[in-house]
């Protein structure tokens, strides 16, 4: 079948193919830098650390600035659509290898990527980085009641929003700046609201710091749990949804963060009707929050789905958080984020009005099949239509392995 026959085939269904890939075009989607080196950043040779963790060993990941710029770039030439560089504090580029700790960075130490983003035209969104480091003291950071510690990551914190600012400045990109930190007990907890009160104490310090909302949207991400963090985190759902709502900043959903059977899908309408703007983490989780790559799966296409059936494509800041280290980490990269773009044009393709009409009109015996005929509607050459109009080529293995054979296989 060929786009046209494809095209005539959604019409004749009411929907507009063109309309849709227009629409998935001008919908940025913020690429996490960490996927190229397993999240270990420039600026410390410490081990992951946070409860989260990176698991195997494929050649050829990136150990500069230059090497990632180069992954980045070449996972950029096979995605379709608009992009966004996420970055993450421990990512800073210092000159002449003069070090800085995270206490005391500045704008100056990121302009390396602001040179990036502008040279592609992208925004930049950012993160301080609350892990990986000896100032993280019994997995706490702004949590810990070690005032010294505590006081570490709140300065961190406030240079992060400046360094945000900057980003935002510089680039004519609002930057999303995500506030996750790791602080939790791997045992029952005596006490639940010190370290709950203490973040929240720092995260109050942080935010008193004046900056422009119109250009830096402060988000709080959640979690459930971390390895060795089993039994309690300090930024629990119900604070972090609290606390954004008190202080009006913007929540982030990461759907790796809760438990098993809760599905992000199915908050992200609840959290549309009381938040200007929401945030998500898209990742997959197997069996708990291990970060595999995105795949077209069900609830990635249902949370696409929620974004587009709610009409908020310009409300949801759409991020991807996934780090595997087993299979090559550009297609890795590619790979999930295809499958997001994938997820939004499916969504983009559903007769949306028609099924809330059946729904509403308790119809539910057509909404089931009409559901189901969808599934197996040509949408492939519409995907195929949009990749060729992108400039991007359908098959990315090859171009994948290449790299891999000139580039990434000479680094040992
Ligand atoms: C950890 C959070 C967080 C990190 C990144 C690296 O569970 O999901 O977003 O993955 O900041
Ligand atoms: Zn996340």
């Amino acid at each position: 079948m060929s786009y046209s026959e494809a095209k005539a085939k959604y019409a004749a269904l009411g929907i507009d193919t063109e309309k849709a890939m227009e629409a998935l075009g001008k919908t940025p989607v913020s690429v996490h830098c960490w996927q190229g080196d397993d999240v270990s950043g420039f600026d410390s040779d410490k081990a992951l650390s946070g409860g989260i963790q990176t698991t195997g060993n494929y050649p050829g990941k990136a150990r500069t600035p230059d090497e990632l710029k180069a992954d980045i770039d070449k996972a950029f030439s096979l995605v379709p659509g608009k992009k966004k560089l996420n970055l993450h504090a421990s990512y800073a580029v210092f000159n002449d290898g003069k070090f800085v700790d995270r206490n005391e960075i500045r704008p100056e130490h990121f302009a390396y990527w602001v040179n990036f983003a502008k040279e592609r035209n992208i925004g930049i969104d950012f993160n301080p980085t609350f892990f990986s480091h000896p100032m993280v003291k019994d997995n706490l950071t702004l949590s810990s009641p070690d005032e010294e510690v505590r006081a570490f990551w709140v300065e961190h914190g406030k240079r992060c929003l400046e360094i945000s600012e900057y980003f935002a400045n510089e680039t004519g990109y609002p930057c999303v700046m995500n506030i996750w930190i790791p602080d939790g007990y791997k045992d029952i907890p005596a006490d639940r609201i010190g370290p709950r009160a203490r973040f929240k104490k720092s995260l109050d310090e942080i935010l008193s710091v004046p900056y422009d909302k119109t250009k830096v949207y402060v988000t709080l991400e959640s979690k459930v749990f971390g390895i060795g963090l089993e039994s309690y985190t300090v930024g629990s759902a119900e604070f972090c949804m609290n606390y954004v709502a008190q202080k009006g900043i913007t929540p982030l959903m990461d759907n790796g963060h809760y438990h098993p059977t809760e599905l992000v899908s199915d908050k992200i309408s609840s959290m549309l009707l009381f938040n200007e703007k929401i945030a998500l983490h898209i990742t997959r989780g197997v069996r708990w929050d291990s970060d595999h790559v995105v795949l077209f799966d069900d609830e990635t296409k249902e949370i696409c789905k929620e974004i587009v059936r709610c009409g908020a494509l310009d409300r949801v800041f759409i991020a991807t958080d996934y780090f595997d280290a087993s299979i090559n980490r550009i297609s890795a990269w590619v790979t999930g984020l295809r499958n997001v773009q994938k997820s939004l044009l499916f969504a983009l393709l559903q007769p949306a009005e028609k099924m809330k009409k059946l729904q509403d009109e308790s119809r539910f015996t057509e909404l089931m099949v009409l559901s189901e005929d969808m599934k197996t509607m040509p949408f492939g050459e519409v995907w195929e239509e949009y990749l060729r109009r992108e400039g991007i080529a359908a098959d990315y293995f090859a171009e994948i392995k290449k790299y891999e054979n000139e580039v990434l296989s000479l680094r040992s």
